[in-house]
């Protein structure tokens, strides 16, 4: 059974559209370098979930990124989250000067990890980084397995709380309109972020 490696069930509430009865969450709270990018923390999340649960594992690293705000909080999102707050966020992406501040994207990057050898993502955590920490951790033999990686962006704009669905961001966000909070789950599914993904990597599952 595939594992779905998160704290948070609204995740997996969403990727049960995709994966049907075929995924069960694994409520793992794996430790999350720090980078710029979302591709090498989930990398790293995938082999560390790996290694802790010994069956096929899928980490889902999601984050907000405000064009106005250089792409902040990106993958700061969840400790934003819960350190200023959503409308706090919003507010200060609607209040820059630069034009239209409020755009926005949210990004989820799903990684893979099953202890096999298969066709795998180019590495994104550099050699120094690996090596760091292989000589970090000598009886990590994981270090290298190989992951599979699979984005999905959608973009829209920040704006007042609206709506009562979701988790997260959603009352912030909207799309065409209307926020991810105001959309039931299944028209938030059909074009956010972690639904693009899901179709990506369902579509490569099926295939394995
Ligand atoms: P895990 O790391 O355990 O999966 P998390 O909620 O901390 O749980 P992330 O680090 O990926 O997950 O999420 C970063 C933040 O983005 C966090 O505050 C989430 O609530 C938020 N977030 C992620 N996906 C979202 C979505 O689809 N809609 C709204 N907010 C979302």
């Amino acid at each position: 059974m595939l594992r779905y490696v998160t704290t948070n069930a609204g995740k997996v509430r969403e990727a049960r559209d995709y994966l049907d009865d075929g995924v069960a969450q694994l409520d793992f709270d794996y430790p999350e370098i720090q980078a710029p990018d979302l591709k090498p923390i989930a990398a790293r999340g995938a082999r560390a979930a790996y290694r802790h649960a010994g069956e096929p594992v899928l980490v889902d690293d999601a984050g907000l990124f405000v064009d106005g705000l250089d792409g902040f909080p990106g993958p700061y999102s969840s400790y934003v989250e819960e350190t200023l707050g959503i409308r706090r966020v919003s507010e200060l992406a609607r209040d820059d000067a630069a034009p239209d501040p409020a755009r926005a994207a949210f990004r989820c990057v799903l990684a893979y990890c099953d202890g096999e050898s298969f066709d795998a993502s180019p590495d994104p955590i550099d050699r120094a980084d690996r090596a760091a920490a292989a000589a970090a951790d000598q009886n990590d033999e994981t270090a290298d397995l190989p992951v599979k990686l699979f984005e999905g962006v959608v973009r829209g704009r920040m704006v007042e709380a609206r709506g009562e669905g979701g988790f997260g961001y959603d009352p912030v966000f909207e799309h065409d309109g209307t926020t991810f909070a105001e959309m039931t789950a299944a028209e938030k599914n059909a074009i956010s972020h972690r639904g693009r993904a899901l179709e990506k990597f369902a579509e490569w599952y099926a295939g394995r």
